[in-house]
Formats: structure tokens, sequence, C-alpha cells
């Protein structure tokens, strides 16, 4: 077969992309080689419905050792009974646990979308919002902090049946303990999506949820910096309470309800590709590498708000406990969006992002949403924190001046040849 340059091109265009820019994006991170090794294997051949021990198809003797293998590493990392590694993505993952653990129509209360919620927190335009009654909780306006107060006001109003804590664009650590107590009020399930910061959660740097929430939900690729992909997880399993008229009874235990939500309920073939590979990046996490790792994200996102503060810049609560930080453009005159094109011309990736409150729309939205993790991976330390925000300043303070803007895009280039990434792909 001839060999298809045509996408083997795009393909390299964006290798070098990854390599020449700084890499702000939240939510994104680059993975080792030998994680990105083990998805472009023979693995992607398999098909593997069902679980280690109990599939629908033959062959699959030496696939379940590579998901059990995933199980049991990530079930170490956090210290939990149950670990389901088939969900394909963290949306995947949240659906699959809703089918599991709600009816149709049932109540769910979770952080607004335009608070740094999630879509799949119930968002209207979601599954989450359509199949399920959606009530929010906010941030306070004044501290850019969750309000507590009025989580706990619409828990005990709404009486929803599961209560959703986590976030996409939140800097502080959550009170889970206060969550669950409302909760066990009101007879409902907490879950946690810690997708965001659960690298730095597995290394002990933030509180941990899993005391507190039934369920923990989580993408790999973000702070844990494996493949993409999603992942269920439960401290303790334990039988389902509210009980279930269509299940039998020996599919009571959650760990079986939610096993059974993602394959056959929400997903069909297991990525087992994608499993090996988060497979290899659990094996990476529980190394001590990794927890120097996840420290350094704390440090280095610390010293970049103290650089945005001290050029004028608004971080929303006004600093950072994990790997990000929201900031508000608006005393600068500056929309998001327009901040995040400009960027991009100056090989600078991050995205634009509603602001608490915000009076623009999503499409324009009045901030930027900046993260460190993938600045971290190729080497930067606090040090270079000041540099990376004079950078961004400079383009953002001559935003429509384009010799600045190129300027800036050519010392971003050299900048990161001294953080080299992949340098084994180039060709
Ligand atoms: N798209 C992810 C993020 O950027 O936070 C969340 O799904």
């Amino acid at each position: 077969m001839q060999r298809d340059t045509i996408v083997f091109n795009l393909i390299n265009q964006e290798l070098e992309r990854q390599q020449h820019g700084i890499e702000l994006i939240a939510s994104e991170n680059f993975t080792s080689l030998q994680v990105m090794e083990a998805m472009g294997t023979s693995l992607t051949n398999k098909y593997a419905e069902g679980y280690p021990g109990r599939r629908y198809y033959g062959g699959c003797e030496i696939i379940d050792q590579v998901e059990q293998l995933a199980i049991d590493r990530l079930k170490q990392i956090f210290n939990c009974e149950y670990a389901n590694v088939q969900p394909h993505s963290g949306a995947q993952a949240n659906a699959a646990l809703m089918l599991g653990v709600l009816q149709p129509g049932d109540k769910i209360l979770g952080l607004d979308l335009s608070m740094g919620g999630h879509l799949t927190h119930g968002s209207p335009v979601n599954f989450s919002g359509k199949l399920y009654e959606a009530h929010f909780y906010t941030v306070k306006k004044d501290t850019g902090l969750i309000d507590y107060d009025m989580l706990e006001e619409k828990a005990r109003t709404v009486k929803p049946k599961l209560i959703i804590c986590g976030a996409s664009a939140y800097s502080r650590d959550i009170d889970y303990g206060r969550i669950r107590k409302v909760a066990d009020e009101i007879n409902a399930f907490v879950m946690c999506d810690m997708a965001h910061p659960a690298g730095l959660i597995a290394k002990g740097l933030l509180n941990s949820p899993f005391d507190d929430c039934h369920f923990v939900t989580s993408t790999t690729h973000k702070t844990l910096r494996g493949p993409r992909g999603g992942i269920i997880l439960m401290k303790k399993d334990f039988e389902n309470p509210f009980g279930l008229k269509d299940v039998k009874s020996k599919t009571r235990m959650m760990s079986n309800i939610l096993d059974m939500a993602v394959f056959p309920g929400t997903q069909g073939g297991p990525l087992e590709h994608v499993i090996a590979a988060k497979a290899v990046s659990f094996g990476e996490i529980l190394t001590d590498d990794f927890t120097a790792y996840a420290k350094q994200i704390q440090k280095n996102a610390q010293a970049m708000a103290k650089a945005f503060t001290a050029k004028g810049y608004n971080i929303i609560s006004g600093g950072t406990d994990n790997h990000l930080m929201l900031i508000d453009l608006r005393n600068k005159n500056l929309t998001g969006k327009k901040a995040q094109e400009t960027l991009d011309k100056a090989h600078i990736t991050l995205n634009k992002n509603a602001v608490p409150y915000d009076d623009k729309s999503p499409f324009v939205t009045s901030g930027i949403r900046v993260g460190v993790p993938a600045i971290t991976t190729r080497g930067m330390k606090e040090e270079h924190m000041p540099l990376v925000v004079a950078l961004i300043d400079r383009v953002l303070m001559n935003i429509d001046d384009q010799k600045t803007i190129a300027a800036v895009s050519h010392e971003v280039k050299d900048l990161m040849k001294q953080f080299p990434l992949y340098p084994q792909l180039n060709k």
C-alpha cells in the first residue's frame, strides 16, 4: 500500500506546531514517547467487548492482561477498590456514571458551566441537561470561590439524586467534606469529576475527593499525562441503596452497575491500544519522577499567577491552588477571543474562557484560561514563568501591532528550543 503522505505530512506539521509553541491550554499535556508508542500498536485491531476474564470475543488472553494491569495500577495510584479504564473520554465516563446511577428525569446539581463547570455537569446542550433535570450552583461574585451556602440551599430545596463537583476552569481546591455532609442529609450521591487536577490529587497535593465522593471520574490526558481517555473510580464499592427495578439482584453492587453502564450501556468495543497506553502512563504516575512533576506544576502555576498579578492582570479568586488560572481581561480592555486569536499568531496557545458573571457571549468571552501542565512537562521551572508572562503581556499590550507579534513569535520559538519536545520524532 502506498504511504499516505498527505496525512503524514499533516501529522508532521502538528508535531512542529507543538514543538515550537508555548502550550498553555490547561487541559492539554505532552505524553511520554512510550505512551504514544503503546497507542500505535496492533492492539487497535482487537475487539474485546466485556471485561478481563469475561469477554464476548475469543483471543483476548493478552488484552485481558493489559487491561487488568491498567486497572490494578490505577487502583494503586488512588488507593481505590474499583476502577474502570474503558471510557473513551471524560464525557463518556460521566455519561456512563449517570446512566448507572440515575433514571431519566432525575435531578442533578452541578457547578454552572459559565462559572467554571463542565458541559457534562448538566448543560442544556449536553446529554446531561437533556436526560436529567439539571440545577446549578455558582461561584460568589466578590471572591470567585464556590458558593457552598448556595450549594447547600439548592441541595435542600431541589433534592437532587446526584451532586456533581469538579470543574474545568476553577483554580481553587474543593471542600468535598462539606458537599458530602449536605448530600447525606438529602440521600444524594456525590460524584467528583477530577479531570483537571487529577495528577495533583494523585500525589496528595490537593484535597482528595475519594473519602467523601461516592464516585470519581476523570480524563487521563490532562494532569495525569496519559493518552486521551476517561476513567471511573470508587474508593469503596457499595450496594445501590435506591435499588434498581430493571437489574437482577447480583448486579446491585455499584461496581457491577458501573461496569454495565460503560459496556454495554454507553460503549461498544474498548480501545485496547489506548488502554495499553493508559497502563503505561499509570506506571509512570507511580514513580517519584511524577511526584516531582506534580509538585513543579503547582510551583509553576503559583509563580505564573504572581507574575500576572504584578502586571495588573485580574486573576479570578486572586490566585491558584492547582495547575490553572482564569484571568478577567476587562480591566485591560480586551476580550478573550481577541487575546486567544492574537496569541495564537505568536505561537502562544491558550483558550478564551467565560469569567464568572461574564457580560459577553461564550464565543467572545471576557477571559482567558491559562494552565501550566504542558510547559512543566517541557521542563520549565518557576524562574521561567515571569518570562512567559512577559511574552503574553507584550502581545496583549500591542494587540494590533503585527511587528511586535512577529518579534514575539520568533522569541517563543527560540525559547522553546531550550525545552526540546520529542526530538526523536523529527525526520
Ligand atoms: N475540554 C476540556 C477542557 O478544556 O477543560 C474539558 O472537557
